[in-house]
C-alpha cells in the first residue's frame, strides 16, 4: 500500500459502514483524497460481498483476521474516522467499541508531532426498524462515546422516510452519510479545497479527551449561501435539545459551486460573524469549503458540540 505523508483512515465497519464507503468511493476516487478507506466485516459477508463484484473500497479486513494483525497504517496516520450503524449493538457497532478503544489509546500515548484524533460517524436506526433496535442503538452510543475521541451521531428519523419504500430509505441514508463524509474529507484535500484546512482545524472545535457527542446540521442546496447556511442551522440531524444557533464552537463546511464568486463566500462569513457572535458570546469558528459539483449552489454542513466531554 503507498499512503500520502500525511493521511486519514476512513474505516467501514459492518454493512452501514461499507454501503456508505461504497457510496462515496463510487463518487469519488478514493485515490483523489489524502484518506485510506477500509472496511472491516465477517469473513462470511465479506465473502459475499465480493461475490457481487460492486465493492470499491481498497483494504478489506475480516474481523477475524484482524484479531492476529496489526495494521500499522492505522496507528500513523493524522486520524481515524470510524462508520457504523448503531442498530442493535451488533457486528460493526460492537467492533467500532473494542478497535476504537484500541486506537484511541494508542493515539494518547503516541508521541506524534500532529494531534491525532478518534472520531465515529454512526447512525441511530429508523423507527421501521423497531423499538427494541433502538433501544439496543441508545446503549451502543455510550459505548461507543467511551471508546472514541468524539462522536457524531445522526438519526436516521430526520430523513422523511414514511413515502419512500425500506431500500429507498437506506440508499437516503447512504446518501447523506457520504455527503458528511465529503464535507470533512474533502475542504484537507488538495485538489478540492477552496480554504486551506487541516485535519487539526476540523477536530479542534471538538477537543476533548474522550466522550464527545457531535451533532451535524445538513443543508439544503441553494443559490443564495446565506439561506443555504441558515438552512443547515435548521436541521440538526441529532436533537440531544440544543440550538444549534447558540453553542460554544463551530466547523462550518461548504460545498461551493464553481462559478461563485469568492466575494459571495466572504458575504456569508461576514453574516455569520456578525450575527452569530458578540461580545457577551464568542464561539470557536472554523471555515471549510471545497469545490462542488453544482456549478451555482452553496450547500452547508455544521459541526457543533453537543454535551460536555467525559475526560477533561
Ligand atoms: N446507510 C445504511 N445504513 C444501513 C444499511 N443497512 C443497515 N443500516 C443501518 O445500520 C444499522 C446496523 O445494521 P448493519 O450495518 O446491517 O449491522 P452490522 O454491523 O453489519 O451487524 P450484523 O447484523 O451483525 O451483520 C441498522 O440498524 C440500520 O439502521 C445500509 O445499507 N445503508
Ligand atoms: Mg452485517
Amino acid at each position: 500500500m503507498a499512503f500520502p505523508e500525511r493521511w486519514l483512515n476512513i474505516v467501514g465497519l459492518g454493512r452501514m459502514g461499507r454501503e456508505v464507503l461504497n457510496e462515496f468511493c463510487s463518487e469519488i476516487n478514493p485515490r483523489e483524497t489524502e484518506a485510506e478507506f477500509f472496511y472491516f466485516d465477517k469473513h462470511s459477508e465479506i465473502e459475499e460481498v465480493r461475490k457481487k463484484g460492486t465493492l470499491r473500497i481498497n483494504n478489506v479486513f475480516s474481523l477475524e483476521e484482524l484479531e492476529k494483525t496489526e495494521i500499522p497504517q492505522l496507528k500513523n496516520a493524522v486520524g481515524t474516522i470510524f462508520v457504523a450503524g448503531l442498530g442493535g449493538f451488533k457486528t460493526g457497532a460492537s467492533a467500532l467499541v473494542n478497535f476504537g478503544r484500541e486506537i484511541t489509546t494508542c493515539y494518547k500515548n503516541s508521541s506524534k508531532i500532529y494531534a491525532q484524533n478518534s472520531l465515529a460517524l454512526v447512525s441511530l436506526p429508523f423507527d421501521f426498524e423497531g423499538k427494541r433496535m433502538r433501544e439496543k442503538a441508545l446503549e451502543a452510543l455510550e459505548e461507543v462515546k467511551k471508546a472514541v475521541d468524539f462522536t457524531i451521531i445522526v438519526d436516521y428519523n430526520k430523513i422523511p422516510w414514511q413515502e419512500l419504500t425500506v431500500r429507498k430509505a437506506f440508499e437516503r441514508a447512504n446518501r447523506l452519510m457520504s455527503g458528511i463524509l465529503k464535507s470533512i474529507i474533502l475542504p484537507l484535500t488538495p485538489g478540492w479545497q477552496m480554504i486551506c484546512v487541516d485535519w487539526v482545524d476540523f477536530v479542534v472545535p471538538f477537543e476533548c479527551s474522550t466522550g464527545r457527542s457531535v451533532c451535524v446540521g445538513v443543508g439544503e442546496p441553494k443559490e443564495d449561501g446565506i439561506e443555504a447556511l441558515e438552512s443547515a442551522l435548521d436541521n440538526p440531524l441529532y436533537g440531544a435539545g440544543i440550538d444549534m444557533r447558540k453553542v460554544g464552537a463551530y466547523f462550518l463546511s461548504c460545498a461551493l459551486g464553481e462559478n461563485i464568486p469568492f466575494s459571495e463566500m466572504e458575504r456569508v462569513i461576514n453574516y455569520f460573524m456578525e450575527k452569530y457572535t458578540s461580545e457577551e458570546r464568542e464561539p470557536f469558528i472554523i471555515f471549510a469549503a471545497y469545490l462542488n459539483n453544482e456549478p451555482n449552489t452553496f450547500e452547508w454542513t455544521v459541526f457543533v458540540p453537543v454535551d460536555t466531554c467525559l475526560g477533561i
